[in-house]
């Protein structure tokens, strides 16, 4: 890797693979000795953003701060993988302005499976709870998804294995000499 480091930015609803897919990613890549540091719910929500929730206005503040955090760690040589739902297309778009302006890559991850497989799957019975009116504001259910229109790498979660989506986004990576 050369001086600066990049971003992966997932995006998907809740229990659509983004955090499996980070993880694999992550330990992929670190068993290459290439430097990458995962952000996700576990290590900022309950840390850095445990101020917000999940209205409109803590989203946009969430995907703000882990925006700057990753541009941190990319800036340090490192890659940054995040894995947030991110629902808002303005938002996704607000972190990528932030690599773009400096010069750091930002590579958009779409991890899409479709909403009745994750309702299906609802590893936590969150979507159940949402659906029973028991959670608000539920992102897939009382509250938007917006789908990536063109994102840099797009995968179908539901039909590829762990190790297949880890290879797409490893090959994206080398075309681009980005590792
Ligand atoms: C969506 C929620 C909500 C609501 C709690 N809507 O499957 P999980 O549990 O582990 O992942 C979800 C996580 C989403 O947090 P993010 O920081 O990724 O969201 S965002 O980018 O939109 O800010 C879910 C849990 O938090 N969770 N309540 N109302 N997901």
């Amino acid at each position: 890797l050369g001086q600066k480091g990049l971003t992966i930015w997932f995006t998907g609803l809740s229990a659509s693979g983004k955090s499996t897919l980070a993880s694999a990613l992550e330990q992929h890549l670190v068993s290459l000795k290439i430097g990458a540091y995962r952000l996700d719910g576990d290590n900022i929500r309950f840390g850095l953003n445990k101020d917000l929730g999940f209205g409109p206005e803590a989203r946009t503040e969430n995907i703000r701060r882990i925006a700057e955090v990753s541009k941190l760690f990319a800036d340090s040589t490192q890659i940054a993988i995040t894995a947030f739902i991110s629902p808002y297309i303005s938002d996704r778009d607000a972190a990528r302005k932030l690599h773009d302006e400096a010069n750091i890559p930002f590579v958009e991850v779409y991890a899409d499976a479709p909403l009745s497989v994750v309702e299906e799957r609802d590893p936590k019975g969150l979507y159940k709870k949402a659906k029973a009116g028991e959670i608000k504001e539920f992102t897939g259910i009382s509250a938007p998804y917006e789908a990536p229109v063109n994102p840099e790498i797009h995968i179908h979660t539901h039909q590829v294995s762990i190790e297949e989506g880890v290879q797409i986004i490893l090959d994206y990576l080398r075309a681009k000499q980005y590792i």
